[in-house]
């Protein structure tokens, strides 16, 4: 037989499939549906691995249900908006558009040499008007249904360069290009009302029970739904503090109330008090994300105010304000209870407050509570009053119902989730369809004037946003009374522009974002493949804003996914030597490692070199590819040397799909080389011409079970369980003698490994004789007589006790089981030559030699 050459059987039948649009979804199709979608591309530059393994899980699934008879919707684009592309503008000179544009080519390009079944039809790319004009509309729907609106909010300002910055740009608290030292600026911003949607995006991961419980476990964490009191103290200036807590049962054992650094009460007070107003900055300059507010050392400043304790009037609690309380988080102030929460414990004890322990684990009862750790766990109510004796939950209810009740506080909810803010201060972005008017205020572009489309001749020579300088594009008439205004100049975050173009792909009409109709025909996507790294901002915000448009009336469709999975990543040893540099002032020497790239080492000696230098390096650990480390391998190369299928093969074989999988050259070869041996079995039986003849039922075993294995297999997209169920069959086969059985294995393995090496399966397929693609070919019928239990397993027992077990053919005679029981070593040296006295034989169970 000869070998296969992938090179050239690769390109001939990805042209024709490509002429042929074999993977072209037919919206009106009869057949059941299957929309298998792999989270699209950002065209950095070219596909890395990360991308092929990704995109072949997804390709199998795909080709395997097209076989059994699905009509399926693979579609491909690209999220083309985003930073990096004004960053190649900024550092050499090529406008964004072009710059993405081209990264597009060659990684389509890529992505065709791969094989992938996809439908190119409908490809997109977000970045084109056609697409974001469509956006455009999509965001004035929801601006009309009060689901966007504007407010001040603060961002990254970076004081060199005068622009804005977003969080990526911001590293250790300083500018990436002019590294000052940021700071927060307020600027109105546009948000998207995602709070309205809390409950749902909460209440509807109950229903996704094809996703993975840890990205549920993230969602709802991000989402983060408490429950519990919110009530006023009254102050002794007279005025009010509203505290929200999710502990009422504990507020007997409360020692203070403490307000936020930017809470409106700190604001006025600081208007008079210069100590409480350099307190304030103090808190400002630490970090305020929850986290980092965690961390800190709890710092407190005393208001002389006093709060009256709703039971006990005359019983006042001093005011603080406090780094520890986040404004943006429930009324923006708190009553602490330090004996069972560790913040206002390390709180108390820095300002010497009481300490009084109200809930008992059974043990302590002691009003006085020593020690630092507060204690948060299960118990009954203690020095509390009327709440003395209860559980914790109704003690709680019991607050709540005395709250409502004398009218002071109410039972409440909130949620960690914040509003989504979609304003970017940048070019490469969707323009936000808005115009401000001195007169009429923000006025939305009327629809037939969409797309607003980005400018073409912009600058990147100075810092900022290059539409705000381009008061050709941003003055306008308004349109509602026709006095000079100016174009909103913030674009979209792309997660807006990734919320919603899987529905894009299922319906793309020149005129509208989408026909309802055929949307609905392919929504919820049936099985959606990413990394984890998505897992909380993107699945969230599609999920909202499917939830939206159906709130709105366009599309009746809750949840955007119905099956989600996230697969492992791509790793790589990592390889480092390691130089000494001069640090910033000139004086210190600064240790750091110098990564270097799989190519740029050879191994000699038994040890590691740098091979331009000859410098001795370090091999590190197995981690994810990436550019920073250099240990990527571009797949690219290895697809010119070993073909697509065997790429694809070694990305299915080796692990687990949602765990790792450790690049290795060995891997690739032993994938490549497994190829060539099917190669060598279907071509060997095309040279023969003819079916063998005669059954091998042993054989037809394996293929059948083989058959329904992997189809099982394939829906858990447990691919290298699949891929050694393939070992298992070739090696039988390859070991068979000529027969009808094997030949009909060779035939059916074609089809088997279709999905996975379909260059391969499509050429054999040819060669055979076939008519038709295999890519068309239907999946294999199981014949699930073949897959019952042959063989079962007696007991060989003598005067009742087990001797041996054996297995035998199902349905032995009586005499050959006697005859075989006797033949039996163990039997044989129990029975040590007597002649059984009887012999009791049970068919297919066991056989007892009385001696
Ligand atoms: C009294 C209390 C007693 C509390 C106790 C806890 C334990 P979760 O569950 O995360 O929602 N809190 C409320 N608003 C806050 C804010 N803006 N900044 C910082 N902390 C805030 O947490 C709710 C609890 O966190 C609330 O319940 C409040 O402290 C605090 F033994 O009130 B608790
Ligand atoms: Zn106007």
């Amino acid at each position: 037989a000869s070998r296969f050459n992938a090179l050239k059987a690769d390109a001939g039948w990805q042209k024709v499939w490509d002429e042929r649009s074999t993977f072209a979804a037919r919206d009106d199709s009869p057949k059941p549906r299957s929309y298998v979608l792999e989270m699209f591309p950002y065209p950095s530059g070219r596909i890395h691995m990360g991308h092929v393994r990704n995109y072949t899980m997804g390709d199998v699934l795909a080709r395997y249900r097209r076989m059994i008879g699905h009509e399926v919707l693979h579609p491909m684009g690209w999220d083309a908006f985003g930073m990096p592309a004004e960053n190649a503008a900024m550092e050499k000179g090529v406008h964004p558009g072009a710059w993405t544009r081209a990264n597009i080519a060659t990684m389509k390009a890529q992505l065709k040499r791969l094989g992938f079944a996809l439908d190119w039809t409908r490809e997109l790319a977000t970045c084109e008007p056609d697409y974001y004009g469509q956006e455009q509309a999509l965001f004035l729907d929801l601006f009309k249904a009060g689901l966007v609106y504007r407010k001040e909010s603060a961002v990254n300002w970076d004081p060199v360069d005068m622009t804005v910055l977003a969080n990526e740009q911001v590293i250790d608290g300083r500018g990436w290009r002019s590294g000052a030292l940021v700071e927060r600026r307020k600027l109105s911003q546009w948000f998207l009302k995602i709070t309205d949607f809390a409950d749902e995006l909460l209440d509807g991961l109950g229903d996704l029970e094809d996703w993975p419980d840890k990205v549920k476990l993230m969602q709802e964490n991000w989402i983060g739904r408490s429950r519990g009191l919110t009530f006023s103290f009254t102050l002794s200036d007279g005025g009010k503090v509203e505290v929200f807590t999710t502990r009422p049962d504990t507020i007997f054992g409360s020692s203070f109330v403490a307000v936020a650094a930017d809470h409106p009460i700190a604001r006025k007070i600081a208007e008079t008090n210069p100590d409480a107003a350099a307190f304030i900055e103090l808190c400002k300059r630490g970090g305020t994300t929850a986290a980092e507010l965690e961390t800190q050392e709890k710092l407190g400043f005393d208001t002389g105010l006093r709060a009256a304790h709703p039971f006990y009037a005359s019983w006042g609690l001093p005011v603080y304000i406090a780094n520890f309380v986040l404004m943006e988080y429930g009324t923006g102030a708190v009553f602490g209870v330090p004996a069972h929460d560790q913040r206002d414990l390390d709180f108390a004890r820095k300002y010497d407050l009481p300490v009084k322990r109200v809930v008992s684990d059974g043990e302590i009862e002691d009003p006085v509570f020593v020690g630092n750790e507060a204690y948060t766990g299960p118990g009954r109510l203690v020095n509390s009053h009327f709440l003395d004796g209860m559980d914790i939950e109704d003690a709680k209810r019991t607050v709540i119902q005395r709250a409502e009740g004398e009218g002071w506080g109410k039972g409440s909810t909130v949620f960690r989730l914040r509003d989504w803010g979609v304003s970017r201060q940048r070019y490469w972005g969707t323009p936000i369809p808005i115009i401000h008017c001195d007169a009429c205020g923000a006025v939305p572009v009327p629809r037939e004037q969409l797309p607003v489309v980005l400018p073409e001749d912009v600058t990147f020579d100075v810092p900022g946003n290059p539409l705000d300088r381009h008061t050709g594009w941003n003055t306008v008439d308004c349109p509602s009374c026709g006095k000079p205004a100016r174009r909103e100049t913030d674009t979209l975050d792309t997660f807006v522009d990734s919320s919603w173009y899987f529905i894009r792909f299922a319906s793309q009409p020149d005129d509208r974002p989408f026909d309802r109709s055929v949307a609905e025909k392919w929504l919820p996507v049936g099985q959606y493949i990413g990394g984890v790294e998505h897992a909380i901002l993107h699945l969230l915000y599609a999920r909202f804003w499917t939830r939206a448009l159906k709130h709105i009336g366009q599309l009746d469709v809750a949840e955007p996914f119905a099956g989600l999975f996230t697969q492992g990543m791509v790793t790589h040893e990592t390889y480092s030597r390691t130089v000494e540099q001069l640090g910033t002032d000139g004086t210190d020497v600064i240790v750091k490692p110098l990564w270097l790239g799989p190519d740029d080492i050879e191994r000699r000696d038994g040890g590691v070199f740098d091979r331009a230098t000859g410098d001795a390096v370090t091999v590190g650990r197995v981690e994810k590819m990436s550019k920073s480390k250099k240990n990527t391998i571009d797949p690219e190369p290895i697809v010119d040397q070993y073909g697509a299928d065997a790429v694809r093969w070694f990305m299915l074989s080796d692990s687990p799909p949602e765990r790792d999988l450790p690049w290795s050259e060995s891997g690739i070869d032993g994938s490549w080389r497994f190829i060539q041996r099917l190669w060598r079995l279907f071509d060997g039986e095309a040279e023969v011409g003819a079916p063998g003849e005669g059954r091998n039922v042993a054989l037809d075993r394996k293929l059948h079970q083989t058959i329904a294995g992997i189809a099982t297999d394939i829906e858990a997209l447990s691919f290298n369980k699949a891929v050694a169920k393939l070992y298992e069959l070739t090696g039988m086969i390859e070991k068979a003698a000529p027969s009808a059985s094997r030949s009909e294995a060779i035939s059916t393995l074609m089809r088997l490994v279709a999905p996975m090496a379909p260059h391969l399966a499509e050429e054999a397929w040819s060669v055979a004789g076939q008519s038709g693609l295999i890519a068309d070919a239907p999946w294999p019928e199981v014949d699930a007589t073949l897959l019952v239990e042959d063989e079962v397993t007696i007991a060989l027992q003598v005067n009742g006790k087990l001797r041996d077990t054996v297995k035998i053919a199902k349905g032995m005679a009586k005499d050959a089981m006697e005859a075989l029981a006797l033949d039996n070593a163990n039997v044989q040296r129990i029975l040590d030559g007597a002649t059984p006295k009887k012999i009791v034989v049970v068919p297919d169970r066991l056989v007892n030699l009385v001696i």
